[in-house]
C-alpha cells in the first residue's frame, strides 16, 4: 500500500490495479445501471450532470449525490467497507473520517463528454508543496475507464500561466505534461482534487464509475458538506454504522465551524455554476 500512498502524495493521483473483485464489481455496477436508468429517464428530478441540456433534448454523464434518498441503494454503502478501497483511504487520512460526496458517472449517449480543466471546490489557487491532501477523492472503475486527465504534480505548485488560462477560460485544450489515466474495470483511481484535472470520453463508450470524496474527521479545511438530506429525520438511522458515523462526523464538524456569509454566497454561486454546466466541447464549462 505504501508505494501507492507515495505515488498519491508525489503525483497527486495513483491508479491501484485490480482492487475490486469481479463479483463485487458486478453488484456495484448493477446499482449504477439502475441509477443511470432512473436519471436518464427523468434527469430533471435529480442533480444531473449534462453534456447537453436544451428544452428539447438532454444527454447526461452522471449524477451527483447518490446517497440522496431518491437514488440511494444500500449497495453503495458497501464501498465504505471494502478493505482495498478503505485501506488506502485510512492510510492517507487516518481512522476517523467524514463524508464529503458520492456521485455516479457514466457515458453520454450522443454528445461527447469534455469537462474543462479545474481544481474542485473552486479552489483554483490551492496547492500544498509537501503534497499533503485535505481529502481523498477516488474513482471506483466498474468498467474500463480512460476518462480522467491530470497534470501530475500540479497539486504541489502554483499553476503555470498556460494552466491558469485553461482553468479560467474553462478550457479543454491540451496541457504540457498532462496524462490520461487508463483504468481497467476493477481498478481504483485515488486523486487529490487540487491536482489540475478534467474528464473526457466519447459518447456511447461504456463507463460505470463511482466518484467519491472523504476527509479526515477533523480536517480543518474543506467540509461543509452536510447535505440537507443527511439531516432529514430518520435518515442516518437507515444508513450502515460506517456511513452513519462518517455523516455524523460531517454534521458535527459543520455545526462547530459555521461558514461566513461571504463564503456561503461564494459556494452558492459555485454550486449554481456546476448545476448549470454542460460538459461538452464548446459548452459552458464548470
Ligand atoms: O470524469 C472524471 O473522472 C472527472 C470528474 C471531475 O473532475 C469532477 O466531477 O469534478
Amino acid at each position: 500500500m505504501n508505494q501507492y500512498v507515495h505515488g498519491f502524495v508525489d503525483e497527486g493521483f495513483v491508479l491501484v490495479p485490480g482492487v475490486i473483485e469481479e463479483s463485487t464489481r458486478a453488484t456495484w455496477r448493477a446499482a449504477v445501471d439502475r441509477a443511470a436508468a432512473a436519471v436518464r429517464a427523468k434527469p430533471g428530478d435529480y442533480d444531473t450532470r449534462y453534456t447537453l441540456r436544451t428544452e428539447q433534448e438532454t444527454d447526461t454523464w452522471g449524477v451527483s449525490h447518490i446517497f440522496e434518498p431518491s437514488l440511494y441503494d444500500p449497495v453503495f454503502a458497501e464501498v465504505f467497507e471494502h478493505p482495498g478501497v478503505m485501506g488506502f483511504v485510512h492510510a492517507v487520512l487516518g481512522e476517523r473520517l467524514r463524508f464529503w460526496t458520492a456521485h455516479a458517472l457514466w457515458e453520454p449517449s450522443t454528445v461527447d463528454y469534455e469537462l474543462n480543466w479545474h481544481k474542485d471546490n473552486m479552489e483554483t489557487d490551492r496547492y500544498s508543496p509537501d503534497g499533503r491532501s485535505t481529502h481523498v477523492q477516488f474513482n471506483v472503475c466498474l468498467t474500463d475507464d480512460d476518462c480522467f486527465r491530470v497534470v501530475p504534480g500540479s497539486h504541489k505548485r502554483p499553476l503555470t500561466e498556460e494552466e491558469r488560462a485553461q482553468a479560467e477560460s474553462k478550457g479543454t485544450g491540451t496541457l504540457p505534461g498532462e496524462k490520461v489515466v487508463r483504468a481497467k474495470a476493477g481498478d481504483v483511481l485515488f486523486m487529490n482534487h487540487h491536482a489540475l484535472h478534467r474528464g473526457s470520453g466519447s459518447a456511447g463508450v461504456e463507463r460505470r464509475t463511482l466518484h467519491v470524496n472523504l476527509q479526515a474527521a477533523d480536517e480543518p479545511t474543506g467540509g461543509h458538506t452536510s447535505w440537507r438530506f443527511m439531516r432529514q429525520e430518520g435518515y442516518l438511522d437507515r444508513m450502515t454504522p460506517v456511513v452513519r458515523e462518517m455523516m455524523a462526523n460531517t454534521i458535527a464538524w459543520d455545526d462547530a465551524h459555521p461558514l461566513s456569509l461571504a463564503e456561503t454566497m461564494r459556494r452558492r454561486r459555485a454550486s449554481q455554476g456546476i448545476k448549470g454546466h454542460e460538459a461538452r466541447a464548446g459548452g459552458n464549462g464548470r
